[in-house]
């Protein structure tokens, strides 16, 4: 009887080990390092090795070197990065596959490719009738008849009370039917009144004349920015471009529909139109552009990760991620943990579903933020996920800096990212708050959102300050 115990003891930890040797995926999770011992290893590894051009990165242990190992086979590194012991690597075919993924001191081995995309839709704001089909549906007014124009839209009007709004619309508001020559007219009124409500949304007059971001520096991982567009230009730094690898981050066309969807450079202006939040939002904070997304906005695990690792390195103090990936990766994490460990506040647009965020918002590492439109209601393509979200804050019809010189309105996480991104730099910037204390202030002084999720709030910089100065 003993002895069948015994022999059952073993068996069952024999089979816990079985489990946690077999399991490659398993991370181990030591909080104080960088390196994650996790082997990923690619199904369709036969396949995408073949594959001329096919980029892999791997990471070593640290302190070894990826030339000692796998000697008999030849190496073609093309980029490393010493922070992380992280190669990427070139002609990877089988036979030297299997011989790193066969490589204890190989941590993890993984195919790179576009995985990220930016977070957000261009809106048009052109006068054409879908903007009135827009304006209808966003303010509530009309039928979404597109052959009917109104004239006269109260624009920044409060919400009509409940009893008034069961017979139709504010009795304040006449609508008109108009000729399209008033599209103009509606538009300018539209650009006027809308252009600066995300600024007020967070409060933002509460803290000018107190900071402004002054001596921080805040990271755009993005399309690149338009080094030259003349709201931005006294507020940028020398970046890097770690898609084209070189030392000009513009936020260009180039004519090519790199992710093959019909639609030709979709996310350029990208950068430039999160540029102008952190802008507006923090204007004595530097802007340290790096481009790590192409002009449809797709990017490459080893350009963000690089680009993370980059930005530290250069001082800076927030780094804003307006992209995403569905993939979870130890080297994502690791470059997050790199920033983490060096007080740097990272700042990620949320995006997921019911079941979980996408990645980096998905890391305890990462502020993940979801959007609001201007009346505080969670905007719905952030409803899904919108209980797993830090904070919340202004991502519809955002109007900000786009490239080649122009102003553009977009909707997004993308855009509540940088919100949150610049209110990090006025608090750092004031000497008073740390980056953990800026993250917990910001996190936990709220606005609630409609409608009302407990855990979370919308970005309000008045309840910050009423906390720092009392
Ligand atoms: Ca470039
Ligand atoms: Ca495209
Ligand atoms: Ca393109």
């Amino acid at each position: 009887m003993i002895l069948l115990r015994s022999v059952r003891f073993l068996l069952s930890a024999l089979v816990l080990i079985m489990l946690l040797l077999g399991n490659p995926n398993t991370p181990w999770t030591h909080a104080d390092t960088l390196f994650l011992p996790v082997v990923q290893t690619d199904e369709s590894a036969a396949v995408t090795t073949a594959a001329a051009g096919s980029t892999w990165l791997v990471q070593t242990t640290p302190g070894v070197a990826l030339e000692q190992l796998c000697a008999a086979h030849p190496l073609t590194i093309i980029e490393t990065l010493p922070a992380l012991a992280l190669y990427r690597l070139v002609n990877v075919g089988p036979a030297l596959y299997d011989c790193l993924r066969a490589d204890p001191r190989v941590l993890v081995l993984t195919a790179d490719s576009t995985a990220f995309v930016l977070e957000a839709q261009h809106t048009q704001l052109n006068g054409s009738s879908n903007e009135f089909e827009m304006l209808q549906r966003f303010f509530g007014y009309g039928s979404g008849d597109t052959n009917t124009l109104f004239e006269s839209i109260n624009i920044g009007q409060k919400p009509p009370k409940k009893g008034r709004q069961a017979k139709g619309h504010a009795p304040q508001v006449e609508l008109v039917f108009v000729a399209p020559k008033a599209v103009n007219l509606l538009t300018a009124r539209l650009e006027r009144e809308w252009r600066d409500w995300g600024q007020r949304a967070i409060k933002l007059e509460k803290v000018a004349g107190w900071h402004n971001g002054a001596g921080i520096i805040v990271a755009i991982l993005d399309t690149g920015v338009d080094l030259t567009h003349p709201a931005l230009v006294q507020h940028l730094l020398p970046g890097y471009d770690f898609v084209d690898n070189d030392a000009l981050p513009d936020d260009s066309i180039d004519g090519v529909d790199e992710d093959a969807d019909g639609v030709v450079d979709e996310g350029a202006g990208h950068g430039t139109h999160i540029a102008g939040i952190i802008a507006q939002v923090a204007p004595g904070a530097q802007l340290l552009p790096v481009r790590v997304l192409n002009s449809d906005g797709g990017g490459n695990l080893f350009d963000i990760v690089a680009g993370i690792v980059f930005a530290v390195d250069q001082g800076a103090q927030v780094i804003n991620l307006s992209l995403r990936a569905q993939e979870d990766s130890p080297l994502l994490r690791a470059a997050l943990r790199y920033a983490a460990q060096r007080q740097v506040l990272v700042v990620a647009s949320a995006a997921g579903d019911e079941t979980g965020l996408d990645y980096p918002a998905a890391y305890a590492e990462a502020i993940a933020v979801g959007a609001i439109g201007r009346d505080y209601f969670v905007a719905d393509f952030s409803k899904p996920y919108a209980e797993m979200v830090d904070l919340f804050a202004p991502g519809i019809l955002i109007y900000s800096t786009y490239r080649d010189g122009q102003y553009a309105w977009w909707s997004g996480t993308s855009m509540a990212a940088p919100f949150v991104s610049g209110a990090a730099a006025i608090f750092l910037s004031s000497g008073q708050c740390p980056a953990d204390c800026t993250r917990t202030l910001m996190v936990n002084e709220v606005d609630p959102v409609r409608p009302n999720i407990k855990h979370s709030g919308s970005l309000n910089l008045e309840k910050i300050l009423k906390r720092l100065t009392r």
